[in-house]
């Protein structure tokens, strides 16, 4: 059997292939840096796992510099204005639960939310990808397991207290994942990504991750729900 939804020709030199890439490259290079600078908040207010989190931080600073490296290969221009908009709700509702001094919904935030974001999308980019970009890729996701991994036992070994607010900031942050999708789903294709594959693994790796930390199969189900009225 061939593989399954590989477009039968991407050309990377192509103006409709740089142009939908200057749009994602920037997305994933102003991840990295958010990504960066909040693992350095929660290393403020994490005493106990200070160095951890700074370790972490340092590998989102590579990553981000990696994928610069990607849009330079291509000779694009990531559209940075793009890609601060694109995040600016998960954004704003990590800076405001960060001011609240709710670390929980800000682990939920970054280390669940938006590391099984990058899984997704770099799990259904790496097939697809130029192979400057598909190396660099791949040494990534490496790392975005780790940081899932984080979030996944700091909140599981504070479960019972997390609980609550974990539903809450999943009710509050899921909905926005999706509307990130639909917005993105028309450059993803072009590069050869279907929304549905990004669904699909973004949804095995959360509710694996819900799974982990203590919720049960109805919890997860439940909770999975608040995606799909976005
Ligand atoms: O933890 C991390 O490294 C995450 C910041 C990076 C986010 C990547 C978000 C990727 C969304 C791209 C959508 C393309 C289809
Ligand atoms: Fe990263
Ligand atoms: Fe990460």
């Amino acid at each position: 059997m061939p593989e399954l939804a590989v477009p039968l020709e991407l050309d990377f030199t192509s103006e409709t292939y740089k142009s939908a890439y200057s749009r994602i490259n920037a997305i994933v290079i102003e991840g990295e840096y958010e990504a960066n600078s909040n693992y350095i908040q929660l290393a403020d207010i994490l005493a106990d796992n200070k160095e951890e989190l700074h370790r972490l931080a340092k590998m989102e600073n590579r990553h981000m510099k990696g994928f610069q490296a990607c849009g330079q290969n291509l000779q694009i221009t990531p559209d940075m204005e793009y890609a601060q908009e694109f995040f600016s709700s998960l954004h704003d509702n990590f800076q405001i639960a960060y001011a609240e001094g709710k670390i929980v919904t800000c682990l939920l935030i970054q280390s669940l939310i938006i590391e099984a974001f990058a899984i997704a999308a770099y799990n259904i980019y790496i097939p697809v990808a130029d192979p400057f970009a598909r190396k660099i890729t791949e040494g990534v996701v490496k790392d975005e397991y780790l940081h899932l991994n984080f979030g996944e036992e700091w909140l599981k070994a504070n479960f019972e207290t997390a609980k609550e607010e974990l539903e809450a900031a999943n009710r509050a942050n899921l909905p926005i994942v999706w509307r990130m999708l639909n917005q993105v789903e028309d450059d993803a294709r072009v590069l050869g990504m279907e929304k549905e594959a990004l669904v699909e693994d973004f949804m095995i790796s959360y509710g694996e991750a819900l799974s982990n930390i203590g919720f049960s199969t109805r919890d997860i189900m439940r909770m999975s729900a608040y995606g799909l009225t976005a």
